[in-house]
């Protein structure tokens, strides 16, 4: 029996390609020749493609579903989905999966270390030696975490990871999300103003797409005040990155830690000359134990629906 035809729509690690290459058909990155009007081989390959393998950043619109007849199934190596068009899938009965919970942990831990290098200024402690100027002076006084208001913007797992770890620094927990989890024993608020108002430190941890889309804007960086520091951990399209940037110019805020922006890989020249920002390169799963565990995850989706078995994780839109 042929192997099912599979279009990769993102650069996807060996230790993911090689496993879709012993089981699929796999037309790396075909779409893209559609950019260079090269359409001969796609037009060939696209009536035969069952199945699409991505990351959390790949794009899957109605387009490109228009032009896949024979798409069963659409697996993101991500938690996050949020540049795939699920309802256009669904209504073609395209099933869409992702990679919950195996990355809760890197991205918590990454959340944490970028609370302690802005509040500490730990990048700029390393610059300060290696750069041979603690001979002229110490170290500006920081800000002490430990003791401090935590507000999450959001309140799924991942947030309940941060707000576990926060906890033993002794940090107060806030949050605010679409609807009170009054199970969790965390003040809830009902806007991310009103939740930025009551916290020192405001960490973003929503999902991306157009319901959170600029979500942390000039009023809530304006509650958040200056002696606040904003986190995102999620995606850059939650924070309104131009109103930022100018908050943290004005010292609107105190700082900002950022591991995902508006345009990656490109951040603003603004940004990257500030010294009061830490940026990271959208790192939040990037261990090797947790990609692989990604990587499992989503290519066991991938099997189990080629082979009759239960999905492992469908997105809770396929549910
Ligand atoms: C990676 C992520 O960027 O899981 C997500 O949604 O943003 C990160 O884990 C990427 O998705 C890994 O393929």
């Amino acid at each position: 029996m042929s192997r099912p035809e599979l279009l990769t729509v993102a650069r996807l690690a060996p230790f993911l390609m090689e496993p879709l290459q012993a089981a699929f058909t796999v037309h790396d990155r075909l779409h893209e020749s559609l950019l260079d009007n090269d359409t001969s081989a796609f037009a060939t390959a696209a009536p035969r493609i069952r199945a699409i393998c991505g990351s959390g950043e790949s794009k899957v619109g109605a387009d490109l579903l228009a032009q896949l007849p024979a798409l069963e199934i659409v697996s993101i190596m991500g938690v996050g989905y949020d540049g795939v068009d699920v309802a256009a899938c669904k209504a073609r009965g395209v099933v869409v999966t992702h990679t919950p919970d195996v990355l809760n942990d890197d991205v918590a831990d990454l959340a944490l270390a970028l609370m302690l290098d802005v509040a500490r200024r730990i990048p700029q402690a390393d610059r300060h030696v290696r750069e041979g100027r603690w001979p002229q002076g110490n170290m500006p006084l920081a800000r002490k975490m430990s003791g401090a208001r935590l507000g999450l913007v959001g309140m799924g797992r991942i947030a309940q990871a941060i707000a576990q770890r926060a906890l033993a620094f002794g940090m107060s927990i806030a949050y605010t999300a679409r609807s009170a989890k009054p199970a969790l024993p965390y003040a809830f608020h009902a806007t991310p103003a009103a939740l930025a108002a009551a916290s020192d430190f405001l960490v973003v941890i929503t999902p991306g797409g157009a319901a959170t889309r600029k979500l942390i804007d000039a009023t809530v960086l304006d509650a958040l005040g200056p002696k606040g520091y904003l986190v995102n951990v999620a995606r850059g399209s939650v924070v309104d990155e131009s109103a930022l940037i100018a908050a943290l110019q004005k010292g609107t805020i105190a700082g900002a830690a950022l591991d995902v922006f508006e345009n990656e890989p490109h951040v603003p020249e603004a940004l990257r000359a500030m010294d009061n920002v830490v940026l990271t390169p959208h790192i939040g799963s990037a261990t090797s134990a947790t990609r692989q565990a990604m990587a499992d995850l989503a290519f066991e989706n991938l099997a189990a629906h080629f082979a009759g078995r239960p999905l492992p994780s469908p997105v809770p839109e396929c549910r």
